[in-house]
């Protein structure tokens, strides 16, 4: 497994100082968001919420390695990618809250984040697969859980990728869960790394609590994945919190093993800022400076979001077909009676 954190003197690393004092703020700042967007759930300003406590590093050391062109394809977890890439914070609440996404007019080349598990593997394929027809250098990085590994997209997309040297990266966030369901409930293979095999590419393991590590390991596989190979990460973290805001781990997690690797025990962000203090590249009120500033983004992103108007509930009805079927006609009229008070309709 690629590591830098416990293994490497700074001078030995290839960031620089002012690199990695970004990395740590903008994982305090995807944390904040995080913390924020529980709070707020709670409130019931949004219904339900997909916390990634604990996947700070290997996010934001990721979405730090991509071109600024390289196309991301995230799932629901990925919000600290989005983050890190400059998604408007306020486009992710808006999300949640059930608004279209992409409310702001950023020009940040991302995919509308995938619910169904693995659906995205295939749409990046074949951005990869175009991107070589028209001669174009972007890669497209596909974010997705152990959990996803399970699914027919995976195979097919890997697959694909392999037979047309797609330029794609399969970004695989192992937290150890999907849901309820444990890694070695998910796959016999020795590791999710080891499928890359099958499919004629290479695939590797980071500790993905080392936002450097992932930094360094994603970088150089996009040089790879740029000369026509896709590659196969698997980043190793833990979900620290829930599944979601509906779920209960405590119903399924037992007693914590003793003697637990880093990637597993050790908070990301308290991890790396002890490294960059133990060297010198950090001063001792770092991370709460970082923290003001954070949550200063934070409060202004809450207030835009909160700040936009409710959609017309027409829109649910549009974008999927050209003509409505007559089913979805009907309901479209109920529901405009309901929006104007006049509830005797059919
Ligand atoms: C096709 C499909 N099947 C089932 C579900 C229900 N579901 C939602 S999240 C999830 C687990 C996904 O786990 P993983 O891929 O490891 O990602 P994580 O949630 O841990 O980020 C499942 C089964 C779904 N969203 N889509």
């Amino acid at each position: 497994m690629h590591r830098v954190i416990g293994e490497r003197e700074f001078s030995a690393v290839s960031v620089s100082e002012d690199h990695a004092r970004e990395l740590l703020a903008e994982m305090v700042r995807a944390r904040v968001f995080d913390e924020r967007a529980l709070s707020l759930q709670r409130r019931g300003w949004m219904s339900g919420y997909p916390p990634f406590h604990g996947q700070e590093g290997s996010q934001v050391g990721a979405a730090h390695a991509m071109a600024d062109d390289d196309w991301l394809f995230p799932t629901y977890r990925a919000n600290a990618m989005q983050i890190a890439r400059d998604v408007p914070m306020s486009d992710l609440l808006l999300f949640r809250r059930g608004y279209p996404e992409f409310h702001s007019d950023h020009d940040v080349p991302v995919f509308p984040q995938a619910v169904p598990i693995a659906t995205q593997l295939p749409h990046a394929v074949g951005v990869g697969m175009a991107a070589n027809y028209t001669d174009a250098d972007h890669a497209a990085v596909a974010y997705f859980g152990d959990g996803a590994t399970s699914e027919g997209d995976f195979h097919e997309a890997m697959n694909f990728a392999g037979v047309f040297d797609a330029p794609v990266l399969f970004f695989c966030e192992n937290n150890h869960w999907a849901i309820s369901t444990t890694r070695d409930r998910q796959t016999a293979a020795p590791s999710i790394a080891a499928k890359a095999d099958a499919y004629g590419f290479t695939g590797g393991q980071v500790d993905g609590n080392d936002p450097l590590a992932v930094f360094e390991f994603v970088r150089s596989a996009l040089k790879r994945v740029r000369e026509g190979e896709p590659v196969l990460v698997e980043s190793l973290t833990y979900r620290q919190g829930p599944h979601t805001t509906s779920d209960d781990p405590d119903r399924y997690r037992g007693d914590e093993d003793e003697d637990l690797p880093d990637w597993r025990t050790r908070d990301p962000i308290e991890r790396f800022a002890e490294y960059l203090r133990s060297h010198n590249v950090v001063y001792e009120g770092f991370l709460d400076h970082a923290r003001e500033e954070a949550t200063d983004a934070v409060d202004a992103a809450v207030e835009t979001a909160d700040a936009v108007a409710d959609p017309d509930p027409d829109d649910v009805f549009e974008h999927a077909y050209a003509e409505l079927p007559k089913r979805l006609r009907d309901q479209r009229e109920t529901v405009r009676e309901r929006a104007s008070g006049d509830d005797s309709g059919p």
